[in-house]
């Protein structure tokens, strides 16, 4: 994610941190630098100059401070206004009192808004809210039917009516949010190649009848300007109260990102970081700037992990570790809960890139690995599950024959599975013990 930038920000930071005294020489070459490389990333070239101006200002204004280097100091000026570029913090999103609470999904074609729609009903679905959702694109063929194939993927309800009239459709999906409680109701809409009248005066329609809580517009970060300019004309015609960034996990330049807020005032909410559906983040700048500038993200990685490892399971992990109990089955389930977390090469790009830590984010993991793993638990019989001491020679030959393995990935799973035993053993046997249980992370 917006590698290629923040490659050049931190080398051009990186210089500038050796300095023990900067002159005013040393900052004017830094500006130019950081000048070309917003550019190169596609950001709104207005956006670019003010950004440049006011940390020129400030690195030059500031008073010296006793715990950093005059180099730091520039870095922290950079780090802050970099957060501020990206967007306020705690724009989340506003719920109805009276519900259901009502999400408009609007956007350019192929932005994203239909995956989008799954997504944030996901999300919302984990807050412990109860989501409907809907599709009013009437237009494209099987439009509708991607909608209710995602509902069935993620197991969550879409309102389904035989008509072609949106008004109509969405009408109908509010009165069935109300009679059968759901909470909230998502409507994906309809995109379009270019901004069209016709589309606008049905989104406003649209609006007028549903009255949103929410109108989030769905862009594409990789189309940079494209997406910034969306969110302009958007906002201008119907009025929108946030944007979801897709794609970011493909955009390495970031210039909608940086460009947004400055340009159309609307805030960032959420990022799309892959196909996923559990793909989407809640948008926070500063640790957005963090990451841009290698601070690592510690603060991310720890929500990731909190959110999708259930405590009480850790807890009866940790029991069956210290009974020495845990088996192949416990081991194929901590594999996938730490799987939930997202594509493990995004995780580990979280932790700091300095510190005891360091080298790890560029660690590179193997998911088809991770997924060999699976299948050849998977092969097993219970029994063999539960002691893995019984699986001779031949059991191996043929639990390889039935998850497409060989008999060496077998063995090297049987190997890596008994490091883990061993290596648990030994700490919750020791002081980690008690703090594993605590935070309760997969081995
Ligand atoms: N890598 C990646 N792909 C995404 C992301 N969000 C959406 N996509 C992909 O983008 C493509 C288009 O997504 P849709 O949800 O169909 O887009 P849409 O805006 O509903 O398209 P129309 O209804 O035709 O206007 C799909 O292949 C999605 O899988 C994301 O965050 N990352
Ligand atoms: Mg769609």
């Amino acid at each position: 994610m917006l590698d290629s930038l923040s490659a050049k920000l931190q080398r051009v930071l990186k210089d500038l941190k050796g300095e023990a005294r900067l002159t005013e020489t040393h900052i004017d070459a830094a500006m130019r630098e950081i000048r070309i490389a917003l550019l190169e990333a596609d950001v709104n070239f207005k956006v670019v100059k003010e950004f440049v101006a006011r940390v020129r200002g400030q690195a030059l204004g500031q008073e010296v401070m006793a715990s950093l280097t005059p180099g730091q100091q520039v870095v922290k000026v950079v780090r802050d206004q970099l957060t501020d570029l990206l967007g306020t913090e705690g724009r989340t999103l506003t719920f109805s009192k009276t519900p259901p609470t009502v999400i408009l999904l609007v956007g350019l074609q192929g932005s994203g808004k239909t995956t989008t729609t799954g997504k944030l009903a996901l999300f919302l679905q984990k807050m412990s809210r109860r989501p409907l959702m809907v599709s009013v694109d009437v237009y494209r063929p099987a439009a509708r039917d991607q909608l209710a194939i995602i509902g069935r993927e993620i197991k969550i309800p879409v309102y389904e009516i035989d008509s072609a009239d949106p008004l109509m459709i969405c009408q109908q999906a509010l009165t069935q949010a109300r009679n059968v409680g759901y909470d909230t109701l998502l409507v994906d809409t309809a995109g379009r190649l270019h901004i069209d009248q016709g589309l606008m005066d049905e989104l406003k329609e649209i609006g007028r009848r549903l009255h949103p809580d929410e109108v989030l517009l769905v862009a594409d970060s990789m189309t940079g300007q494209d997406a910034v300019q969306s969110a302009r004309d958007f906002n201008e015609q119907i009025g929108i109260t946030g944007v979801i960034l897709t794609k970011m996990d493909g955009d390495t330049r970031g210039g909608a990102a940086l460009s947004i807020k400055s340009v159309t005032g609307q805030a960032i909410k959420f990022i799309g970081i892959g196909e996923k559906y559990e793909s989407l983040e809640p948008f926070h700048p500063d640790r957005m700037a963090g990451r841009i500038l290698g601070m690592g993200d510690v603060l991310s990685l720890i929500e990731k992990a909190e959110e999708t490892v259930d405590q009480e399971s850790a807890r009866r992990m940790l029991e069956k570790v210290q009974k020495d109990s845990f088996t192949l089955e416990d081991f194929k389930d901590q594999l996938a809960q730490i799987r939930r977390m997202g594509p493990l090469e995004q995780i580990l790009k979280m932790f700091p890139s300095v510190g005891p830590l360091k080298g790890i984010g560029k660690m590179q993991v193997d998911e088809k690995e991770l997924t060999a793993i699976e299948a050849i638990i998977n092969s097993m019989t219970a029994r063999e599950r539960e002691h893995y001491k019984i699986i001779n020679g031949s059991r191996r030959k043929r639990i390889a024959r039935g998850s497409g393995c060989t008999v060496q990935q077998v063995n090297q799973l049987l190997r890596q599975y008994h490091q883990a035993r061993r290596m648990m053993r030994q700490m919750t046997g020791g002081m980690l013990g008690k703090r594993l249980g605590k935070l309760s992370f997969p081995f």
